[in-house]
């Protein structure tokens, strides 16, 4: 790409004057352009960026504020562009030869003192098919630890486990976006696709138009909720109650499919067996909500023809998130709403790459094209693949949160993590921060000197969005091409080149001889071809061709499939299976002592833990430090006033935001985005407790309580507590 001679690009410089990318934050992956200009102004020559919204099947041309503002952490001041190593206490810039040898020396030293599994992977779901690919065969084949998993295990675990479970594959929407206008009703459950996938609202808007019934199930009347007609305001935590409580309405008035089921579904009759103990009132008095909205609710749902469900993370991220996600399926099974126009399931994929992140083997129990590690077919074919005896494979490691235990309690001496900053976007975070402290060796390979690479002893600069080249797989599970368009700033290296470099250090160098991304992805193909996930039909030329093409495409003159499950679901059985779940609450038990429920989660302009929105000044100015919402009864309650700073304590820690008083969310619930590291991050308060089946932690509910900072100061400073304000 850099051309020879005069008219050499240098680094930090864009290609062409217009160039075409896709945006680096949501699922959406809305494609767009991004033009350079250079501007003298007062004698100073300056580039002004412009990004615009390029039509796509996803977004149509639309793009969020998010996207179009992108390019501005990707050309920040602050982006690393050299390799940093700690000499005497300090992080200094070095060569890369200098932090390679460092990093190479390192693991071998530990890999011949520890062992393998000494040595912990963390990835992310930002990062492309070919990264996850290759840093999950890194971990297997260059070090030949069982410890790798990444912050997917945050995100989707829970929905994805669920959907492999009750129809044998988890691709987040079993639909087409083009579905949605078509469904008669919508379940929007734990979802705030109006902050988090702007630019798919339109589709929600014309169902609306198309005389859809939208239900929002939220503890917050959120911007989504704006579009409901019926809003379910639930206690955190409970939403399995509710729609178990839902089926049972459905099944007393006689609204389900006995067609769907008895052709297409297992179970119904021990399930059936089950609601007989569910009373309607009762599970409304748990939920917080009156019985007849929920009435209301599922006759909505399970009179209309068609309809679709969607669950996000307010359903997910608990300590009971797959089986919340198996209820809700329990009601598109029961009502035989899925597999045909304007029907279906989704779960509402967080990352860019979130999808294709949780395919391709960066889980700890997972090879490439969702093969399980534990499955002896399944290890010999992906060794075979890779070159290497299947009983060098190692076994399954353990979740995200668990390896930071692990490295708390010193059985992980060093961990490298690429594309996550999980001091911030942990439960428990003082917990992690503390176990990071403990490591031998910390590595992190980031575009920006994040709260977690500060603690590195190694920090290897990457390139961004703008800069490599990749696949990444959106939330409809159509797989999308995104080609540089910027020379790299600096030194920093794409992150699979990084992985082959260490690989060689190790002498692994041979397993790991990739030209390009392209060639790595023609090894993906192979590696998934035949599994669950399967990529084998899709090439390169095919994703320029045709601009995406659907998982699963087992062949490269087939179109990969769009709406799934239309004759069979994937299971053994090709039937799809109903779940008896129990109709208790998730949430964390309040107390005198903790009297509140913290819920968390997302603010539209920025994006997970702001490594990269805090650093994008347009984007930063909508939203500059963290804050709680509080119902105006509860602020008066607890003596707190608009805008001042209160301090939110847990069983596990504390931290400090200012107070933001709305009458838009429950009187027991407080809302906190999770944005902010450091003494604003929520995640010092939010529980460690794991979901037995997917060990997504219980994000969403945590007992608290809450006070103004001024009485926190003045209890420690001796004031006898007495207040004169109120
Ligand atoms: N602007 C923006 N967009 C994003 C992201 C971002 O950081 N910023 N992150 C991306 C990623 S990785 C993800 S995973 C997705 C997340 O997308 P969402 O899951 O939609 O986002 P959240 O805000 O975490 O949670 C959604 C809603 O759940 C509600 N909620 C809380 N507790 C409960 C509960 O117990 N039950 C129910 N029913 N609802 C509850 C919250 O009030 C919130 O409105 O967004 C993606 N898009
Ligand atoms: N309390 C609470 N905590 C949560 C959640 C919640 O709802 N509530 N949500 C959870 C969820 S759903 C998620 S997804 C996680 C996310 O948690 P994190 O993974 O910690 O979040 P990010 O801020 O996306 O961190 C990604 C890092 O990778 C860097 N990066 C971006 N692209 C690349 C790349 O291509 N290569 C490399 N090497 N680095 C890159 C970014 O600069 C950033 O520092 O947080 C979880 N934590
Ligand atoms: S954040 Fe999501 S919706 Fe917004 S432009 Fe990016 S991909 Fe599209
Ligand atoms: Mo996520």
């Amino acid at each position: 790409m850099c051309q020879s001679g005069e008219n050499k690009l240098e680094a930090g410089q864009f290609i062409l004057p217009v160039v075409e990318t896709q945006c680096p934050f949501c699922s959406v992956q809305c494609k767009m352009t991004v033009s350079t200009e250079t501007e003298t102004l007062a004698g100073i020559i300056r580039t002004v960026y412009k990004a615009e919204g390029k039509p796509n099947a996803a977004s149509q041309g639309r793009l969020c504020i998010k996207g179009m503002n992108a390019h501005q952490h990707a050309t920040h001041a602050e982006r690393l562009t050299q390799p940093l190593l700690r000499k005497e206490g300090k992080l200094i810039p070095v060569q890369w030869g200098e932090a390679m040898d460092a990093v190479g020396s390192s693991f071998s030293s530990l890999l011949s003192t520890q062992g393998p599994d000494g040595i912990g992977i963390y990835g992310g779901g930002s990062l492309s098919n070919e990264t996850a690919y290759l840093l999950g065969k890194f971990a297997r084949v260059a070090i030949g630890t069982r410890y790798i998993d990444y912050n997917g295990r945050f995100c989707m675990s829970a929905a994805a486990s669920a959907g492999s479970k009750v129809f044998g594959i988890d691709r987040g929407l079993t639909c087409r976006l083009a579905d949605i206008p078509l469904a008669r009703c919508i379940v929007l459950a734990g979802t705030n696709i109006a902050e988090c996938q702007p630019t798919l609202m339109p589709y929600f808007h014309q169902a609306k138009e198309n005389g859809a019934f939208v239900i929002v199930i939220d503890p917050r009347a959120t911007p989504t909720a704006a579009i409901a007609d019926l809003h379910l305001q639930i206690r955190p935590g409970t939403d399995a109650v509710l729609a178990n409580a839902m089926l049972k309405v459905i099944v007393d008035e006689g609204l389900v499919n006995e067609e769907f089921i008895r052709k297409r579904t297992n179970g119904y009759e021990q399930l059936l067996t089950h609601l007989d103990g569910v009373d309607l009132n009762e599970s409304a008095a748990l939920c917080g909500v009156e019985a007849e909205m929920i009435r209301q609710a599922a006759r909505a749902f399970g009179s209309v023809e068609t309809g679709i469900v969607f669950t996000a993370r307010g359903v997910e991220q608990q300590t009971d998130g797959h089986m919340a996600v198996r209820a809700f399926l329990n009601l598109v099974l029961a009502t035989g709403k899925i597999g045909r126009e304007g029907c279906g399931y989704g779960a509402i994929t967080g990352q860019g790459n979130g999808q294709g992140g949780r395919e391709h083997g960066q889980k700890a129990d997972q090879l490439p094209g969702y093969r399980s590690i534990e499955n002896e077919e399944d290890r010999a074919y992906v060794a075979s693949v890779w070159g290497v005896e299947p009983s060098s494979l190692p076994g399954k490691g353990v979740s995200a949160y668990e390896m930071m235990e692990l490295v708390h309690q010193r059985e992980i001496q060093a961990l490298f993590v690429m594309g996550s900053n999980p001091v911030v976007s942990n439960p428990n975070a003082r917990l992690v921060e503390e176990a990071l402290k403990k490591l031998d060796l910390l590595i992190v390979a980031d575009m920006f000197l994040t709260e977690t690479a500060r603690m590195a002893d190694v920090v290897l600069p990457v390139t961004s969005y703008l800069e490599n080249t990749g696949t990444m797989t959106n939330l409809e599970g159509r797989v999308l091409l995104r080609e540089a368009v910027r020379i790299a700033p600096g030194e920093a290296r794409d992150d699979w080149s990084i992985l082959c470099q260490i690989a060689s250090r190790l002498n692994k160098g041979g397993y790991f001889a990739y030209k390009d991304t392209e060639d790595i992805f023609e090894e993906l193909r192979l590696a998934s071809r035949g599994g669950v996930a399967d990529y084998y039909g899709i090439t390169y030329d095919r994703l320029r061709r045709e601009e995406g093409v659907y998982w699963p495409c087992p062949s490269t003159d087939e179109a990969g499939m769009d709406t799934m499950f239309r004759e069979s679901f994937a299971l053994s059985d090709r039937r799809a299976v109903f779940t008896v779940v129990e109709s208790c609450g998730a949430g964390e038990e309040i107390s005198e002592e903790y009297p509140l429920t913290l819920t968390n989660g997302r603010v539209l302009a920025h994006y997970l833990t702001g490594a990269q929105t805090r650093r994008s000044p347009s984007l930063a100015a909508r939203e500059i430090e963290n804050y709680v919402e509080i119902h105006p009864r509860t602020a008066q309650r607890w003596y707190i006033k608009d805008g001042e700073w209160v301090e939110i304590v847990s069983q596990r820690g504390s931290f400090t935001v200012r107070s933001r008083i709305r009458p838009h969310i429950r009187e027991d619930t407080l809302f906190v985005p999770m944005h902010w590291g450091g003494a604003q991050n929520v995640n010092r308060a939010t529980r460690p407790d794991l979901d037995p089946f997917c060990r997504m932690p219980g994000f969403k509910t945590a007992a608290v309580r809450i006070r103004p900072l001024r009485l926190a100061v003045a209890a420690t400073s001796g004031h006898n507590g007495e207040w004169s304000q109120f």
